[in-house]
């Protein structure tokens, strides 16, 4: 696989949103397997998607991962950290790592974060895993990227309480209490059946996956838990479903990116001659 290219244009997407449009246009993309990981910072997420990438590569999966990160432009050095712990990674094939920031209107991912999925579909991956931080209301964001979310707790931090308050809870596909070496951890899960016992019964009932990120204990049966969700969207018809709201957000950040692009193209233009040109370019 040529990373190099796909690194440029990763790169060209973020900087130059309708040239990286234009290239994505007449690629043809694969039908990878899109996992969102989230969850509060500390929670594990890194060393867990570490870990994931390992059981997904023996199986013989190629795997891509974005990595979105806080929007604060000083919270770089996590995201370094992260990359070295990565980096075993890096000379294999099959694996290809990119962290993003998280500017953007719409916060917990970035603007550009559907195009980059498409570029990695372009690639050929059959995994897409995308670490999102953050706990807040912008989080569910990702639920309109990933097939499957997958989110992330762990005991002690008192989470679930806030997530369940900004809606959360209820786009996760699939539960995590990674730490189960520490304290809490049968606590949790058992606060996050009651929480789900209470929720709208759906078809898919998430379940609720114990791991040690730190040894890997559980990571296999995550991996399983993940495409099980998988089969399920295929086999219950929800996979379409969910690209249709996918698809639906995805116009939204482009016809976004292109209104803003002549915005700012705009200097010294009037008013009125903005919106005419925002209206020719919808009619182009
Ligand atoms: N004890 C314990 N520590 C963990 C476990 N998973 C991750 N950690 C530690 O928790 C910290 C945060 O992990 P990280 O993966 O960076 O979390 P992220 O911010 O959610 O990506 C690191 O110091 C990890 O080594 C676990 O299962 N048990
Ligand atoms: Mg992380």
């Amino acid at each position: 696989m040529d990373y190099r290219r796909l690194s440029k244009l990763i790169t060209l997407i973020e900087t130059d949103p309708l040239k990286g449009r234009k290239e994505l246009e007449n690629m043809e993309k694969k039908d990878s397997m899109i996992v969102g990981i989230t969850g509060s910072p500390g929670a594990g997420k890194s060393t867990l998607v570490d870990r994931l990438i390992e059981v997904f590569r023996t199986e013989g999966k190629s795997v891509g991962v974005i990595a979105v990160d806080p929007s604060s432009p000083f919270s770089g050095g996590a995201f370094l950290g992260d990359r070295i712990r990565m980096k075993k990674h890096f000379t294999d094939d099959g694996v290809f790592i990119r962290s993003m920031a998280s500017r953007g209107s719409l916060g917990g991912v970035n603007d550009s974060i559907f195009d980059v999925v498409e570029a990695y579909r372009a690639y050929g991956f059959d995994v897409v895993l995308i670490e999102t931080v953050g706990a807040g209301q912008t989080e569910v964001e990702i639920a309109y990227v990933a097939q499957t979310v997958v989110l992330v707790l762990s005991p002690g931090s008192g989470d679930e309480v806030q997530m369940l308050k900004a809606g959360i809870m209820e786009i996760a596909d699939v539960f995590v209490v990674n730490k189960s070496d520490q304290l809490g951890a049968d606590a949790l899960v058992l606060s996050i059946r009651a929480m789900l016992e209470i929720s709208e019964k759906k078809d898919w009932i998430p379940p609720i996956v114990q791991t040690v990120a730190t040894t890997g204990i559980g990571v296999k049966e995550l991996a399983d838990a993940i495409e099980k969700h998988h089969d399920y969207l295929i086999k219950s018809g929800e996979i379409e479903k969910r690209r249709l709201r996918s698809e639906k957000k995805h116009a939204e950040h482009v016809m976004m990116n292109e209104i803003r692009e002549i915005i700012n193209r705009s200097e010294g233009k009037r008013f009125e001659e903005i919106l005419r040109e925002i209206r020719k370019s919808l009619c182009g």
